[in-house]
């Protein structure tokens, strides 16, 4: 019962922290001691412990296959005698791709399913040999060369002459092959003899590498057993033990590691997710960036430790280029990051330098695998947004929202019945906020058996539903993966009986610790069960829903109250008896494939899906949304949302945000206030809070704050024309909607650090206040050739410098970046959907040439009709005095009422003595004012529908 319970999660792992935390929730502080350290974790160790500059690996050239569009190498390790097999492939649009697996597997690795993650099989493109001897090879495609040293085995990338990317150059490659556990000794020579059987022309490339070969390695060292090497077997390859629980480990060890050096980059980003900085930071003093997806209970800011989510994928930048690596592959997984100086006469070799001492700078990463694949992506740029464009040919691109679930979400665990869901809906109306979207936590659930309702609570869930979608706006409940064992559940029953469940070890329906109690976990990675998923969110299977309600997977990491490390046991076994430990990162995933696929189906195809996922990996942005999950309601949290937001970003899931308000703890009134204004230009835009904390809906809060709040969810509001056309316009390209500064200053050192400030689009510049009791900011605005304006005042600043901007309580910085052209909708409504035909305001943001220019994007806002050609898509220039609207993409045709209001040309240094609109319905002249003061022009009325081909000219 006890555990049956809101705090049976704390109660059942931290029972002397239950007090504690319930009492004041005060004290917040990640339990380390439940999560493991490298220390603590086998491969993690052993992988880190390599010796650099002793690569034991030799790429056989004469074992070298060319094809027109890749090549294949084998790859000897000289101390075990084991083959790889090394696969350069050139592919389509600037990506290379490197994999290796085992020559002679006793067993197959895991490699996740084409359609899962990859989109497609990425296509190949040719390459041709530049060069071939008996000590290196090197190929070339479009601008790259791509040079494989034989011995040590090493690759460098090079593109128009320069080093952009080294891969085993510090030699850490380690690849530990599948083996048959040591015998005791004097089984062990039978064993050996029959594995010994050379392959066809092992000897004769052996022999030529071994000849090579002037280190002075112990030969006997080469003739240690292929597949069953006891020599530097080591505790806990076989077996690993954390706390009490133990990880029998079937296969032995089978991690992969391997360097990758950017040489000339001094910044690499990505590899979410962690509460750290955007720019990655050294891990020489720290554990390595973990990337393994789990629950941690109160996590704190500023550490490489692993947290809900994985995205395995690292950008570096500098001010000439960008480069992306992507490793697929969903194993727990480590990085080492360590920032050097370069040798230039290392690489010069391979390498023509034009100029420029001796020295540079590099970033050297260490990855490591526990189990799976060497395959790599290596994502040429050279510009951002063509790595953005790359990583998105890959992985897919943020799927286009429906537009509800980018306006403002208002959740709290928990809502309590049905009158409450009544009084907050009516709460926001009394108080003229808009809202989208209220949601239902786990008590909603008649027991957490979900797609269940509470019915003492929720006695007329679909009414309560109705009641919320006659004002346009959804409703959201969660749906965990953990499922009750309860007889009488019918999704257990079925699954029970389907043998749907994940298994243990010895084959029995995995068992473990959740919030229902007792649970077993369905197999999502099996596409037949994610099938029955897609069955179960139906109107008939979940009763008492409709069309207007929404999911919410939770704990899909997934988190186990009493399993290791609050997940699931590393040997418990998946779909074709893959175990835990191969597809972890992205069991979440599939879960909100699952989920949203089903909300697909139920509208038989029509309506966009809407998915909050916790758990996330590779290829998330396909199905929907994630959250930083348990944030804490400080300062600090509030300060972190930002990169992190960010690193989600760059990694391609734009759809993200951090709980307003923080989960724990009860954020004061500045603090909450400062979070919505912090989130209305975050992608994600919920509130969010912890059952023990008060409540803080906007009208509990004194009226100074109340009225910051609702401005700041107005000009989210406003602005959605603006957030709508960046997410259409992501889902073409992959560019990020919440950009870091230097995806649009590439070229300014200065900004690769910056994450207190960011972009929306290329045309605001967003600088929250997320500090407590602040009277002004410092705003960096990039760029001498640029000029920015407050997006309240018009108030012009010069880009290239540091600029104080005081604020008040309700003040937000952020301002339009001269050059743009953003149309907002001034009329608020209750929900988003209830403006759809409102009418626009064009703010053209004048850049020092007197241009702009901007893109709207319209549709039906909830349908999958705009894939058959049902949108808009204008496109508005402003030059030579005049601002022209035009079609962008003439395969759009959709209809809209909503037509121009107004024009606000800002940067305007003259009055014109004249306005005219000129169109298919002729010339007409239009009304205006002249603000003297701010260099701005409001044009009244030109009352032409949005979607109309006219101009405006200024005379
Ligand atoms: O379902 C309850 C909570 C939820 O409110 C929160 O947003 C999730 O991140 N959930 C975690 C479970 C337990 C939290 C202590």
């Amino acid at each position: 019962m006890a555990l049956n319970n809101k705090r049976g999660h704390m109660a059942y792992l931290q029972p002397s922290l239950v007090l504690l935390l319930t009492l004041s929730l005060s004290t917040i502080a990640v339990d380390r001691g439940n999560f493991k350290t490298c220390d603590q974790s086998g491969f993690c160790k052993r992988q880190r412990a390599t010796e650099p500059n002793k690569s034991p690996y030799v790429a056989v050239l004469s074992s070298i296959n060319i094809q027109p569009t890749q090549l294949s190498v084998q790859l000897l390790n000289k101390n075990t005698n084991v083959r790889l097999n090394l696969q350069v492939i050139a592919i389509k649009g600037n990506i290379a791709r490197l994999r290796v697996t085992e020559t002679n597997p006793l067993k197959p690795r895991y490699e996740i399913p084409v359609g899962d993650v990859l989109v497609d099989e990425p296509v190949q493109q040719g390459l041709e040999v530049l060069s071939k001897d008996s000590k290196s090879v090197t190929v070339g495609f479009l601008d790259n060369k791509i040079a494989i040293q034989s011995d040590p085995f090493r690759i460098d990338f090079i593109v128009r002459g320069e080093p952009v990317l080294s891969v085993n150059s510090r030699g850490l490659m380690n690849f530990e092959h599948i083996r048959e556990k040591a015998q005791p000794p004097e089984k062990a020579g039978e064993e050996e003899e029959k594995k010994e059987e050379p392959k066809e022309g092992d000897g004769e490339e052996q022999e030529e590498v071994l000849d090579d070969d002037d280190d002075d390695d112990d030969d006997d060292d080469n003739n240690d057993d292929k597949n069953n090497d006891a020599e530097g077997e080591e505790p806990g390859m076989w077996e690993e033990t954390f706390k009490t629980h133990k990880d029998t480990k079937p296969l032995g060890p089978e991690s992969i590691g391997l360097d990758f050096s950017f040489p000339g980059f001094e910044h690499v980003y990505g590899i979410p997710e962690h509460a750290d900085t955007l720019a990655l930071k050294s891990t020489t003093s720290t554990d390595p960036y973990r990337l393994y997806n789990l629950d941690v209970f109160e996590y704190e800011l500023d550490n490489p430790m692993a947290l809900y989510g994985a995205v395995p994928y690292m950008i570096a930048h500098n001010e000439k280029r960008t480069v992306g690596l992507f490793w697929l592959n969903a194993a727990e997984m480590w990085v080492d990051i360590t920032s050097v100086t370069a040798d230039k006469n290392v690489l010069s070799k391979m390498v023509d330098f034009v100029a420029g001492g001796d020295e540079m700078p590099q970033i050297d990463t260490h990855w490591f695998a526990e189990s799976g694949i060497i395959d790599v992506f290596v994502l040429l740029g050279p510009s951002a947004n063509e790595v953005f464009k790359q990583y998105a040919s890959l992985t897919g691109t943020t799927a286009l929202p429906p537009l509800f679930s980018l306006a403002y979400h208002q959740s709290r665990w928990n809502y309590n019945d049905q009158d409450d869901v009544r009084n907050v809906d009516a709460g926001f109306d009394a108080n003229n906020i808009p809202y989208d979207v209220i949601w239902l936590d786990i008590e909603h659930t008649d027991g957490k058996r979900y797609f269940t309702w509470d019915t003492g609570r929720f006695p007329e869930s679909a009414e309560m539903i109705k009641n919320i979608s006659s004002k346009g706006r959804k409703m959201v409940t969660i749906i965990d993966p953990h499922i009750k064992r309860d007889s009488n559940y019918k999704i257990h029953q079925e699954a029970e009986a389907k043998g749907y469940y994940v298994k243990n070890k010895d084959g029995n329906d995995y068992d473990g610790w959740c919030w229902p109690g007792s649970s077993s976990w369905l197999d999502y990675t099996n596409p037949e069960i994610r099938d029955y998923w897609v069955e179960k969110m139906s109107l008939e299977e979940y009763q008492g829903s409709t069309l207007d309600l929404y999911t919410w997977n939770d704990m899909n990491e997934p988190s186990v109250f009493n399993g290791p490390e609050i997940t699931m046991h590393k040997d418990a076994l998946h779909f074709n008896n893959w175990e835990h430990r191969d597809v972890h990162n992205i069991y979440g995933m599939y879960q909100q494939m699952a989920t949203a696929l089903g909300q697909v189906k139920r509208s038989q195809g029509k309506l966009r899906p809407f998915v909050l996922s916790r758990a996330f990996f590779a290829g998330t942005q396909r199905w929907g949304a994630v959250w930083t999950g348990d944030n804490t309601g400080e300062w600090g949290h509030l300060k972190a949302s930002n990169p992190m937001l960010l690193s989600l970003n760059l990694a391609g899931i734009t759809f993200s945000g951090a709980d307003v308000g923080g989960f724990f703890k009860n954020p004061d009134t500045e603090l909450l206030t400062r979070w919505y204004q912090a989130a209305a230009y975050q992608p994600f835009f919920r509130a969010h809070a912890h059952i023990d904390t008060p409540r803080r809906e906007p009208w509990l809060k004194p009226a100074e704050h109340l009225d910051a709040i609702r401005e700041a969810i107005k000009a989210r509001y406003v602005l959605l024309p603006y957030w709508y056309t960046l997410f259409y316009l992501s889902e073409t390209s992959g560019a990020p909607v919440m950009r870091p500064m230097w995806v649009e200053f590439p070229g300014d050192k200065s900004v690769f650090s910056i994450e207190d400030q960011y972009m929306v689009g290329s045309g605001l510049l967003v600088r929250p206040v997320t500090e407590q009791g602040a009277v002004g900011v410092t705003v960096y605005f990039p760029g001498t050739d640029q000029v920015y304006y407050d997006a309240d005042t018009y108030k012009a600043f010069p880009g290239g410098q540091n600029t104080y901007i005081p604020v008040t309580l309700n003040k937000i910085p952020v301002f339009y970046r001269g050059g743009n052209i953003i149309a907002r909708k001034e009329r608020v409504r209750r929900s988003s959907i209830l403006g759809r035909l409102d009418p626009y305001t064009l703010v053209i943001a004048l850049n020092k040439q007197g241009r702009a220019s901007g893109d709207l994007y319209i549709d039906d806002y909830q349908s999958f009709s705009y894939k058959n050609g049902e949108f808009i898509h204008r496109k508005f220039t402003f030059e030579n005095n005049k601002l022209t609207n035009s079609n962008a993409d003439s395969s759009g045709s959709f209809e809209t009422a909503s037509w121009l209001e107004r024009v606000r040309i800002v940067g305007l240094n003259r009055r014109p003595s004249k306005i005219q609109i000129t169109s298919s319905s002729g010339t007409t002249e239009l009304e205006f004012k002249y603000d003297n003061n701010n260099d701005m022009l409001t044009i009244r009325k030109p009352s032409i529908n949005i979607a109309q081909d006219f101009t405006i000219t200024l005379q």
